[in-house]
Formats: structure tokens, C-alpha cells, sequence
């Protein structure tokens, strides 16, 4: 049988949030994610951490490199502060219920919806869309089922995340109507900080990006000290001082995106930051910007190069991690199918 029609406040708080392992991380990830994922670790509710495996491969991923990627990013989530043992961190794969769930939510999801997602439409930009995977097309799907499979009622993101969330919301409620139930809740994203959304430093247009094709846009999780010195110093910005108040970067997004990266790493607010260094010139400002990122960054790159020592361990703790998720998302999936009409045999 279908579980009761439940009221809203019946879903319990429940956090999850994934990142793809389809590059090396870089600070935009850790800023507008993995720093966050671990700070929610604290506020009392249960906290699920997936790598998105299956939505990596949407483009094309070697398949030696994708295991290392997973199991580095993996270690970043460690190094940043997520702890396997409070949190759930797993890799989605291992866990058949996003998959099966992603088909329903295949069948309930609209193509408008999808055509109108901007990230579906960025990433085939002056591309021939005939050649896109079906995946691809598909994605904000599969997230749906990734959250709902655990009925996350909040979800982290970065501000780029946005519409896929919104589009979870959509799923959620259009299932909820079809099948006339409230089995799903309707997800809250978390979008928070002076770090939602770290421009490239190349074009502070462009968000920094892990397939950005220059690595100069970005700082990855893995660069070393002097690396993180020479991208900032090359950074683009203008030739004005930095202001004193944040009117003055209105139509200066470079300056302004150096700014947030400062405040989000410091753990201050922008005001603040223009408040200690308004006035000063880029050439004092970058240096001061690189040795408080190499401060903050150093610690996670050298734990993560520990924890990349021992690649039995990541994947030992991945599969506890994906033990623990099943045994979560695996009844949710099965009533999902007993409210769709299928036969399930053995009791749900
Ligand atoms: N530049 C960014 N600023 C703030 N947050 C960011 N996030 C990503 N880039 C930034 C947040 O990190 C989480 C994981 O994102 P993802 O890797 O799964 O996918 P993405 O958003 O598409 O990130 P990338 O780096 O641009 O990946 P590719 O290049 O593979 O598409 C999300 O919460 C995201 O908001």
C-alpha cells in the first residue's frame, strides 16, 4: 500500500547535496559547497554527501581518470571537514535507487522544463545538440531522485544550482498532483555566504568552472602555494584601487569577485573587507588575497594528498557510506513504485 498522505511538516529536516567528480574541484566548489557541507554538519540535522558519478558521464569521462577523480573528490570532502562518521558520503553508482527514481521522475518531468534549463543550454551553446547526450538533456531529472530519494527537504548549492532546484520543486509537486498524494516534500535550496556564485578569474562573466579549458581561470583544490600566488597575481582586474563601500563595485566584477573570495575565505563580510583594504591597489591586495587562500587551502590540499595515500580506504568508506544511503533510500523507491501502480511481490 501507498503511505498516508502525509502533511508537509511530517518530513523530517534532512540535508543532501552531491558534487560531480568530473574534474579536479576547485575553489569555487569548495567555497560555494564543500566548506558549507561541512558547517551544516553542526546545526543538528542529518547530512547526506553524494559524488554524482552518473551525472559526471554525462559528457564523456575516461574511465581511469573518473575513478580517480571520484576518489579525490572524495578526499576533498574529508579534508574539507565532512566527517564520514556524522555525515553519509557516498558515491551515487552504488546506490540503484537514484537511477530507478530518475525514470519515474522521466516520465513525470516535462521536455519544456528541460529545454529551458540554462545549464543544458550553456553547455551546448554554438554546439550541435543532435550530438548532446540524452543524459545530458536528462540531468536535472536524476538530481531530482537524487534528493528526493532521501526526501531532502533542504539542499546547499551554489547560486548556479538554482533553476535544477527550482525544477526539483516542479517534479515533486507534479507527482505529488498526478498520484494524489504528499508523499515528496518540496525542497528548500540553501543558497548562502559572500561565495554562492566565484567567477573565473580570466572573466569575472564566466563562473569558475572545473571544465573551464584554462587553468588560469581557476584555483584548484590541488594547486600548491606558489601556484595559487601566480594565478591570483595574473588574475584580471582593473587598474582603479578597491573602493570603500560596495556601491563602488557596482560594474567592476572582477574586483568584486576577488572581494567575495576574500570575504568567504576569511569568514567576513565583504563590507568588512573593503572596510581593511579600501583604497589599496590591486598590487597589495592580490598578494594579501594569495597567502590568506594558501593559509586557508593549504591544510586541505595536504590532507588530501594524504588521503589519496590509500585508495582502499576512500573506497571503504564510500561503500559504508552507500550501505547507509540504501538502507534510507531504498523503502522511500519501493513505495514510490507501489503508488505508480507496479507490482512489487515481496512486501514493501
Ligand atoms: N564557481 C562556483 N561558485 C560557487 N559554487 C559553485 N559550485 C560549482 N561551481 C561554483 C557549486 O559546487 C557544487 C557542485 O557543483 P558540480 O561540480 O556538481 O557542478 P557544477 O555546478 O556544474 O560545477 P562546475 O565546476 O562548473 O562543474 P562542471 O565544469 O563539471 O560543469 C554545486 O553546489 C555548485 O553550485
Amino acid at each position: 500500500m501507498a503511505e498516508p498522505v502525509q502533511t508537509p511538516q511530517a518530513f523530517s529536516p534532512r540535508i543532501f547535496s552531491g558534487i560531480q567528480p568530473s574534474g579536479g574541484l576547485t575553489l569555487g566548489n569548495y567555497l560555494g559547497a564543500l566548506k558549507r557541507f561541512a558547517e551544516k554538519q553542526n546545526e543538528g540535522i542529518e547530512t547526506i554527501y553524494c559524488l554524482v558519478d552518473m551525472h559526471a558521464i554525462t559528457v564523456w569521462q575516461d574511465p581511469a581518470k573518473l575513478r580517480q577523480q571520484t576518489r579525490e573528490a572524495a578526499a576533498a570532502f574529508i579534508a574539507s571537514g565532512v566527517d564520514p562518521a556524522r555525515s553519509i558520503l557516498f558515491n551515487q553508482s552504488q546506490v540503484t535507487a537514484h537511477a530507478e527514481l530518475a525514470w519515474i521522475f522521466n516520465c513525470v518531468a516535462r521536455m519544456g522544463w528541460m529545454g529551458r534549463m540554462t545549464q543544458w543550454k550553456d553547455k551546448t551553446a554554438g554546439k550541435d545538440t543532435e550530438n548532446a547526450s540524452l543524459g545530458l538533456f536528462a540531468y536535472p531529472a536524476l538530481m531530482a531522485a537524487d534528493i528526493l530519494a532521501y526526501k531532502a527537504t533542504h539542499v546547499p548549492v551554489g547560486d548556479d544550482q538554482k533553476q535544477h532546484l527550482e525544477l526539483t520543486r516542479d517534479i515533486a509537486m507534479k507527482f505529488n498532483n498526478d498520484f494524489g498524494v504528499n508523499y515528496f516534500p518540496i525542497t528548500e535550496p540553501m543558497i548562502e555566504g559572500a561565495a554562492t556564485r566565484v567567477m573565473s578569474l580570466r572573466d569575472g562573466s564566466k563562473k569558475m568552472s572545473k571544465s573551464d579549458p584554462s587553468d588560469q581561470s581557476r584555483i584548484n583544490l590541488t594547486d600548491d602555494a606558489d601556484t595559487i600566488a601566480k594565478k591570483f597575481r595574473k588574475a584580471k582586474t582593473d587598474p582603479e584601487p578597491l573602493p570603500h563601500d560596495l556601491d563602488g563595485l557596482k560594474d567592476r566584477p572582477e574586483a568584486r569577485n576577488l572581494v567575495n573570495i576574500y570575504a568567504a575565505l576569511a569568514g567576513i563580510t565583504p563590507e568588512k573587507v573593503l572596510e581593511d583594504h579600501g583604497g589599496a591597489q590591486f598590487g597589495a591586495f592580490k598578494p594579501a588575497l594569495a597567502d590568506l587562500a594558501v593559509s586557508v587551502m593549504g591544510p586541505i590540499t595536504a590532507e588530501m594528498n594524504r588521503l589519496m595515500q590509500d585508495a582502499a580506504e576512500i573506497d571503504r568508506i564510500l561503500g559504508e557510506g552507500a550501505d547507509r544511503a540504501n538502507a534510507i533510500a531504498r523503502p522511500i523507491v519501493d513505495q514510490v513504485y507501489d503508488i505508480v501502480g507496479m507490482i512489487r511481490s515481496r512486501p514493501v
